[in-house]
Parts: structure tokens; C-alpha cells; sequence
């Protein structure tokens, strides 16, 4: 009997840490375009880590400062970045908050560092956010910066999104393909377009 429990603790041990696995992930960041996707800028690895997700750019060319840096909605990048609709939002707060207020869009992200020759690889740490929330959405990028508030401008005053990343959903190594792929094509959140054409206003 003894034995049994053992056995029984173990698998459920096992059931357990595969659940909670610590994950890693690639994103590829491109440009963004009127027509499908503009010139390669490099990569973002996301790695869960005890304090958050730890986001490791590998970018180049872009325009040197700080810029607002989000995860979005739909995982598309066309139409100059449009097509990814708004900040990642589950619990439809409705407010942008920045990445250390659990009151607001999970996918506030801290914003990104271009040093002077257009490179980012500064790390940041989004402690809210695991890989797994990651899946099937995308990585935006905004000329300007981010003051996490939606005053003086909304979604934190930032301008037009000029790169973008779609984060695939990798294809797990077993059988549990269905739930991912139906997961996926749910239909974008309707509230997509509004908060896309609200964060472009502050540009000229
Ligand atoms: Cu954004």
C-alpha cells in the first residue's frame, strides 16, 4: 500500500513540475509594414525566471532612446502594426498601468533601451508575465517612450508601432495539440481596432 502512495506521489510530482516548467522562447521582430513584413531587426528570448520573465533583446536599427514596449492582443503584425490590436488585457482592465500594477494591461512590458547605434540588448524583467501568456499573441514596439499612465496621453503617450513580433505557439513535443490550435483561432477581441487608433493619435 505504502508502495502505491509512493508511486502515486511521484507521478503526481512529475504532473506537477511538467505543468510549471520553467520556458523559454524565441521571438523574431521585424519592421512593420503597410503589406506584410518589413526588414529582419534581430530576436527577443523571454525566459521565466523566480522573478518574472526575464526579456532579452537581440535588436538592431532601430531609432536610438527609450521606446514603449508591449505585448498586443492578436498575434499579427500587418498593417503597420495594427493587425496585433491592443495591449494584452485579460482581465479587461482597461487601463495601462505599466508593468508593475496588477490593476492594469498584463502586457505592459518596462520600455526598451536603443543605445546610440540603434542596438537593444539591454534585459528586462516583466514580473507579472510568465512565457506561457506569451503564446500566440505579439511583441510591439513604439517610437517613444512610456510613462505607464494613460495621462497626460493614453497607453502611455506612446507613438506609432515600428516593430513587431508575432510569438508563435511552438508545437509541444507530445499529443496535446488540440487545445493550442483551437486557442488560436479564437476570433481577435473586438475591442482590437479602438485602442490601436487611440495609441497612434499622440504621433503627428
Ligand atoms: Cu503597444
Amino acid at each position: 500500500m505504502k508502495k502505491l502512495a509512493n508511486w502515486v506521489f511521484a507521478a503526481a510530482s512529475l504532473a506537477f513540475c511538467l505543468s510549471v516548467q520553467a520556458q523559454n522562447l524565441t521571438v523574431q521582430m521585424h519592421l512593420t509594414a503597410k503589406h506584410g513584413i518589413g526588414k529582419s531587426i534581430g530576436s527577443v528570448t523571454v525566459n521565466d525566471t523566480p522573478y518574472g520573465l526575464l526579456i532579452i533583446p537581440n535588436l538592431h536599427g532601430l531609432p536610438p532612446g527609450l521606446h514603449g514596449f508591449h505585448v498586443h492582443t492578436n498575434p499579427s503584425c500587418g498593417d503597420i502594426g495594427k493587425a496585433a490590436g491592443g495591449h494584452l488585457d485579460p482581465e479587461d482592465t482597461d487601463k495601462h498601468l505599466g508593468p508593475y500594477n496588477s490593476k492594469g494591461h498584463l502586457g505592459d512590458l518596462p520600455a526598451l533601451y536603443v543605445n546610440s547605434k540603434g542596438d537593444a540588448s539591454l534585459p528586462i524583467l516583466a514580473p507579472r508575465l510568465k512565457a506561457e501568456d506569451l503564446k500566440a499573441h505579439s511583441l510591439m514596439i513604439h517610437l517613444h517612450g512610456d510613462n505607464y499612465a494613460d495621462v497626460p496621453a493614453k497607453l502611455g503617450g506612446g507613438g506609432p508601432r515600428i516593430a513587431c513580433g508575432v510569438i508563435e505557439t511552438p508545437k509541444p513535443p507530445t499529443t496535446e495539440l488540440t487545445t493550442k490550435e483551437t486557442a488560436m483561432e479564437k476570433p481577435a477581441a473586438d475591442s482590437s481596432v479602438t485602442p490601436a487608433e487611440v495609441e497612434e493619435a499622440p504621433s503627428k
